[in-house]
């Protein structure tokens, strides 16, 4: 630290010098974020919550209110009624949080390693969870379609199975698991079944608008106990935004903590000190959209990623690992190592990433991504496999 303070033009030169090393979402050449611009209502409303605290929430009784109708419209949005649960900082504290209230509930009823079942195309978050809370990883398989291979759940139920964790929206390939079916094991083996929808979570109920037969993956299935759904992601949302939401009051309860000398006599969140500015967007945002206005978003990059799929399929050289369901495109060349493409793609600005199962280049359109960026892509990619 300076021993005396600069001016405010000097500081913001630096500042600028750092921004314009930042790459942005505008550039449209990130193409393998789940994060997206944040839209400008979301941005206004966030800068007016700046000096709020939903930590000590009875001071701020507005944001308060607010983080309860969130709460409200999003667990409605998964078909349950009266939701109980939080905006976050993001999935992997959703995640933690669902999976701490799991293992506190297994704990009421037995002494052994709790084991939590699990895919492997589950997000690295529970990873943590797993060291965190010191949990037991039981690993189903997945099928040909790298969903979770439902047949083999049954089996690998003990009675030290703490939950399941099933995936509506995998980080990797986009793909949504049969919720359906796996909740009806979870809930005849009266196990807790978390679904992780932090990207499907804002998307799959606006497909459900004009689809027959509806994809089952919330809370309509009555196995489904707790489920993440990011605002974040493409809730649009400027981060930190995730979203827990708790089928039963009890289960939220069980991560109370005594604040004695706050406004509020407890507080069930896993961080203290925590900004309202992102509940105070997501506010804005899903009144702002509606239903009506998050399904045009969803429908154009689901448009988006159809065209892009399409070419790459067509393509020489390219073979696309899956058809997509949400947003995420993954293909290979059979002329060049994955990670070899990804450095081209590099040097041609495109910032796209590499999944580990399978192992391939991975796209995420999210709504900065436009039609003209996709050609773009195209043209390189075809250069880069036919010098
Ligand atoms: N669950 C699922 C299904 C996810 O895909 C992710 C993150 C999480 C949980 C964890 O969410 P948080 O990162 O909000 O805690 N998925 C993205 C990923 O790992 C996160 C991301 C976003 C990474 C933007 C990079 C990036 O530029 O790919």
């Amino acid at each position: 630290m300076h021993d005396k303070g600069r001016s405010k033009e000097d500081i913001f030169n630096d500042l600028n010098k750092f921004h314009s090393m930042d790459m942005c979402y505008d550039s449209g050449k990130i193409l393998g974020s789940m994060c997206t611009k944040p839209d400008p209502i979301a941005v206004e409303a966030y800068e007016m919550f700046l000096e709020t605290n939903l930590g000590d929430s009875g001071l701020f009784k507005g944001t308060s209110m607010m983080e309860v109708d969130v709460i409200n419209s999003l667990g409605n949005l998964l078909h349950l009624d009266n939701p109980y649960g939080h905006i976050v900082t993001g999935g992997t504290e959703a995640n933690i949080m669902a999976m701490t209230v799991a293992k506190y509930l297994f704990e009421e009823e037995h002494t052994g390693v709790p084991e939590l079942i699990l895919p492997k195309s589950a997000h690295f978050s529970f990873k943590k969870v797993l060291s965190m809370l010191s949990i037991k990883p039981v690993f189903v398989p997945l099928n040909e379609e790298y969903k979770i291979d439902v047949s083999k759940l049954d089996d690998l139920i003990t009675e030290n199975t703490m939950a399941i964790v099933a995936i509506a929206g995998t980080t990797e390939l986009g793909l949504i698991d049969d919720i359906k079916n796996i909740s009806k094991i979870a809930y005849s083996n009266q196990v807790y079944l978390h679904v992780d929808a932090a990207l499907g979570g804002f998307m799959i109920p606006f497909i459900n608008m004009d689809r027959e037969p509806k994809i089952n993956f919330d809370f309509k299935c009555k196995g489904v106990s707790s489920m993440t759904i990011d605002p974040h992601k493409m809730g649009l949302a400027p981060v930190p935004a995730g979203g827990i939401i708790f089928r039963k009051k009890e289960y939220l309860e069980k991560l109370a903590v005594k604040t004695p000398y706050l406004t509020r006599d407890h507080q069930t969140t896993l961080v203290g000190t925590r900004t309202g500015a992102s509940t105070a967007a997501t506010w804005a945002l899903i009144n702002y959209y509606g239903k009506e206005g998050y399904k045009k978003i969803v429908d154009s990059v689901l448009d988006l990623t159809k065209y892009t799929y399409t070419i790459l399929k067509d393509m020489k050289h390219v073979h696309v690992v899956h058809k997509p369901e949400l947003n995420l495109l993954s293909f290979i060349s059979d002329n060049m190592e994955v990670d070899v493409l990804q450095e081209r793609l590099l040097e041609y600005g495109w910032r796209v990433s590499v999944s580990e199962y399978p192992h391939a280049i991975r796209l995420v359109l999210m709504p900065h991504i436009k039609k003209e960026h996709i050609n773009q892509f195209i043209i390189d990619l075809k250069n880069i496999l036919n010098e």
